[in-house]
């Protein structure tokens, strides 16, 4: 079982930063793979992921199915690059495995699966994954369980209706087991979020949930919030991230489309090393 939950202040911040630049190692080396994929959200999320899994999150990667462990709802099925890298950096499957992304058969399809160990739930068709969430959060208090749920979506996904009822479930049933985590990157597909969607955090207040909004490339800002939001008050916490799509390479930074990344194979170890220089 992972010895997770530290008590506050105690985040080791310099070894979660060293798992976050692996988790993008990774996530390169998948991309690279393939020439292609959502390489450039999977950056944005990526110490996000490296903050629940080796700091916040209770977990036995030995026996994914363990009843109390805190559940992560990856409602953005695309953005399932990044869930395996941190799955296969948890342990639960080996990282020689991670090639097979995005292969006709493989256990890591493009969008999440609910087959591949580790994963809550099948990914795809957005603005489903904060109704499910909170769902399970009412099924495991019913159960009388400690684990909590943390669901990641989308600043996307805040322009389906969908997100907003669950929203005021969650509220309404006062779930604070519950975590949701908003990745704001500013960008939806073919460019920038169209429909007007801030402001988020005074929103999900307004709904009832303790909401703060943090840097969310920020290691030491992501604990601290993850910690904050611990308390049993029976509010529902909610954590807005605001994230760089390509976070850690430059030239993905840069990109006016970088929602779903294609580049040469021959161009990839040049971005590698990007990501080496940006974090040497
Ligand atoms: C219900 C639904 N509608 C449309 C799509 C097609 N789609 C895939 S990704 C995406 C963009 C959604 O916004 P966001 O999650 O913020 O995208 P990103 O930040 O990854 O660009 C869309 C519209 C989908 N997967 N599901
Ligand atoms: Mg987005």
């Amino acid at each position: 079982m992972s010895p997770l939950n530290h008590p506050p202040g105690t985040a080791d911040i310099a070894g979660l930063k060293a798992r976050a630049l692996n988790l993008r190692r990774l996530m390169m080396e998948m991309a690279a793979g393939k020439g292609e994929g959502y390489i450039a959200q999977g950056l944005g999320i990526a110490d996000c992921l490296a903050a629940l899994y080796f700091h916040e999150m209770r977990y036995d990667a030995a026996n994914p199915a363990w009843q109390d462990r805190d559940r992560f709802v990856l409602s953005t099925g695309h953005y399932s690059i990044a869930m395996y890298a941190a799955l296969a950096e948890a342990g639960y499957f080996p990282k020689e495995k991670l090639p097979d992304y995005g292969l006709n058969g493989s256990r890591l399809p493009m969008s999440t699966f609910d087959d591949t160990p580790g994963v809550e739930m099948v990914g795809g068709s957005l603005g489903h994954g904060l109704g499910q969430a909170v769902g399970m959060a009412m099924a495991l208090r019913l159960d009388k369980r400690p684990s909590r749920v943390f669901c990641e979506f989308s600043d996307g996904e805040l322009q389906e209706g969908s997100t907003w009822e669950a929203a005021m479930g969650a509220a309404t049933f006062r779930c604070d087991n519950l975590v949701a985590l908003i990745d704001c990157n500013g960008i939806q597909a073919d460019g920038p979020v169209t429909v007007a969607i801030e402001p988020v955090a005074a929103k999900m207040a307004a709904f009832g949930w303790d909401t703060v909004e943090i840097n969310g490339n920020d290691i030491a800002a992501l604990v601290a919030a993850l910690e904050g939001a611990r308390k049993p008050d029976g509010r529902p916490k909610c954590i807005v991230l605001r994230t760089v799509p390509g976070f850690g390479v430059p030239t993905i930074m840069a990109r006016d489309r970088a929602h779903f990344v294609r580049i040469a194979h021959d161009e990839w170890d040049a971005l590698r090393e990007e990501l080496e220089a940006a974090n040497g």
